[in-house]
């Protein structure tokens, strides 16, 4: 896989002529895959039963097993979590205006306005990336009818203020946890926050289910009415009670999903074993921040995020970024350029920006790095050595990029 000697000089480097750092490509987000025995009897099994999809056996252990991982009375398998997302909108009731935060895969913004909701760009603080609640109150009008928080990168929100403004302004109030997954805030596991939660297990969330997703609520009202929602509407054979799409899992999901599940602790050691080294591995580096996660809660740590300061690192993110994937090491600047800056929020709404400055700044300095069962210690400190070696020559490496 590696190329294992470290760069002694500029040359060295894969953009100017050098050898890879990696032979193969070294993906942020490589799916991790548990045991493929296990899958595999799962999947024999599936088969000789000859149940497919709705509502299987393995899907119903599924949510079982999410609802008890979570302290969650009710789980709702999805086919993915986009569409988790909008139909756990739907059943909210949200209309009119949503705020949520610009800095955010784009599926957040999507849910809404694919049902003609319009989202209102939040800004984010600077440690955590969450959204500010500081900044919601003046972004609401008498159209607003809901927020849509984030826990990025498996950051929690501040969930009481969250909580309190709706709580004040009547306003439903809906997680976005596709990235946090058994995380905890204050000691509460994330899933019984605000009116529900969403979770995403795409494949490239440490716990997968090919795609998949699934909505989470103490409410049991709201939770019958998710249940017809993604099946049609249907409350029994011929009898369809609801408005509703197909947003069901399939059997195959939920049996990876399942077998996701049993590995989660092993993902989560490796997950942590890598950031603790990253931690290390770029403590030192100036105008590179590692975003920590608080050890004090629970924690997935899937992803590495890094802030690069260009003035005290020497080269942009950008600049990086590509040195990084010449070097095979496929870095990402997720979610360049902030939603409110792609269509079609961008043509509606030109001066979203004005309000968003720390997603402003964010956008342009964060990027992502590999980790994973796929990566191990040699990896990380070889990434780590080489953006060491990119900052104390970022001058002459800045000089050559130009000529
Ligand atoms: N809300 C938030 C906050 C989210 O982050 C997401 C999804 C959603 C909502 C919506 O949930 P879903 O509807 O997706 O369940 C990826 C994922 O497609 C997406 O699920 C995820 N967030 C987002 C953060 O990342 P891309 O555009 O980066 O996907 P892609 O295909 O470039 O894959 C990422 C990397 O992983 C690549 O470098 C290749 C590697 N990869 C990918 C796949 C699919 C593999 O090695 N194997 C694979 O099978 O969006």
């Amino acid at each position: 896989m590696r190329n294992k000697k470290e760069k002694e000089n500029l040359l060295e480097l894969a953009s100017f002529g050098g050898t890879q750092t990696f032979k193969d490509v070294l993906h942020v987000g490589k799916p991790n895959i548990g045991s493929r025995e296990k899958f595999m009897r799962r999947m024999h099994n599936l088969l000789d039963r000859g149940w497919l999809t709705n509502n299987g056996p393995f899907v119903r252990e599924f949510e079982a097993k999410i609802a008890e991982l979570t302290g969650v009375k009710h789980c709702i398998a999805m086919c993915n979590g986009t569409i988790a997302l909008e139909i756990a909108v739907r059943a909210l009731g949200m209309s009119g205006e949503v705020i949520v935060p610009s800095f955010t895969f784009v599926a957040t913004a999507h849910c809404l306005q694919w049902q003609e909701i319009t989202p209102v760009f939040c800004d984010i603080e600077p440690n955590s990336h969450t959204i500010d609640p500081k900044q919601i109150e003046q972004l609401i009008t008498p159209k607003t009818t809901g927020i849509i928080a984030v826990h990025l990168w498996g950051n929690s929100c501040d969930t009481k203020a969250l909580e309190d403004i709706a709580e004040r302004h009547n306003l439903k109030l809906l997680f976005d946890a596709s990235h946090a997954l058994g995380i905890s805030h204050k000691g509460i596991k994330v899933g019984n926050f605000g009116h529900a939660e969403v979770f995403s297990f795409h494949a490239t969330k440490f716990v997968n289910c090919f795609e998949g997703g699934a909505i989470v609520t103490n409410d049991h009202k709201m939770a019958k009415k998710i249940r017809l929602m993604k099946n049609f509407g249907f409350a029994g054979l011929d009898n369809v009670v609801h408005l509703g799409t197909n947003g069901k899992m399939s059997e195959p999901s939920a049996a990876m999903g399942l077998t996701s599940l049993e590995s989660m602790q092993d993902f989560i050691a490796a997950n942590k074993s890598n950031y603790r080294r990253y931690v290390s591995g770029l403590r030192t580096i100036p105008g590179c921040r590692l975003l920590e996660y608080d050890e004090k809660e629970e924690n997935n740590f899937q992803y590495i995020v890094i802030e690069i300061n260009e003035e005290d690192f020497g080269l942009s993110r950008d600049q990086l970024v590509d040195i990084l994937h010449a070097e095979n090491i496929r870095a990402r600047r997720y979610f360049y350029p902030g939603v409110h800056n792609m269509e079609p929020y961008h043509s509606h709404f030109p001066n979203a920006g004005l309000v968003l400055p720390t997603t402003n700044r964010v956008v342009t300095e964060v990027m992502s790095l590999p980790t994973g069962t796929a990566v191990d210690d040699g990896i990380v400190d070889l990434i780590c050595q080489l953006i060491a070696f990119i900052a104390e020559n970022s001058e002459p490496i800045r000089r050559k990029l130009r000529s």
